[in-house]
């Protein structure tokens, strides 16, 4: 199987970690998906990381369709939710890296076309359902899930890109729950660079 990815991509990260947690034997292809390489736009046509090549030659995208596959296929879907409060979990932990992704791209913009208006909507809705997530979730964020492990990858990408957003401003606890939560090798091993 082929990975493409990039470094700092969250989204890619996640793969990344439950390939590592579930034994998957893979080849990671460091992808600048600005520069458009044949194999990976083939392997994606939106030009987004993650994407992966089966060995079959059949491609999946994007990084939920991977991870439930993964789930699927190496961990009896044990990692996958089943409630709809467990589906409306993960959706809001992808929400916060497609929000912290999108944040990033509004602040590279050259400072005429930046509208300071969506940075601080961004920068609020963050935290605001950083501390949702906790409040509603915190038992479950206990255990590995696709939901926990999104959630780690968020907050450690709003670390890493975002030094104004401050999501644990109110949540030493959640802090803390990261700072164990990703020592494991799966997570040092991937960290946004
Ligand atoms: N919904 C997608 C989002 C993937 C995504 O936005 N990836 C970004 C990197 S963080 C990317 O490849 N951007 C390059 C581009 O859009 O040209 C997923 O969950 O995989």
């Amino acid at each position: 199987m082929d990975l493409f990815y990039s470094a700092a991509s969250p989204y890619a990260r996640k793969i990344r970690i439950l390939m590592r947690e579930f034994g998957v034997s893979v080849n990671e292809v460091l992808t600048d998906t600005k520069e458009n390489d044949p194999a990976f736009i083939a392997s994606n046509p939106l030009g987004k990381v993650p994407s992966l090549v089966l060995d079959s030659g059949e491609m999946l995208f994007d990084s939920q369709v991977i991870a439930s596959y993964l789930d699927d296929t190496f961990n009896e879907s044990k990692w996958s939710p089943a409630s709809l409060s467990q589906k409306t979990l993960l959706a809001a932990t992808q929400g916060v890296l497609d929000e912290a992704v999108t944040m990033i791209l509004e602040k590279r913009r050259p400072e005429s076309l930046r509208f300071d208006y969506w940075i601080e909507r961004y920068r609020l809705a963050i935290p605001r359902t950083v501390a949702w997530i906790w409040q509603q979730h915190q038992p479950a964020l206990q255990e590995m899930s696709l939901a926990s492990i999104t959630f780690a990858c968020g907050l450690d990408y709003c670390d890493f890109r975002h030094e104004d957003v401050d999501w644990d401003r109110e949540l030493p606890e959640a802090r803390a729950w990261l700072k164990e939560f990703t020592n494991r090798p799966s997570f040092t091993e991937t960290s946004p660079h």
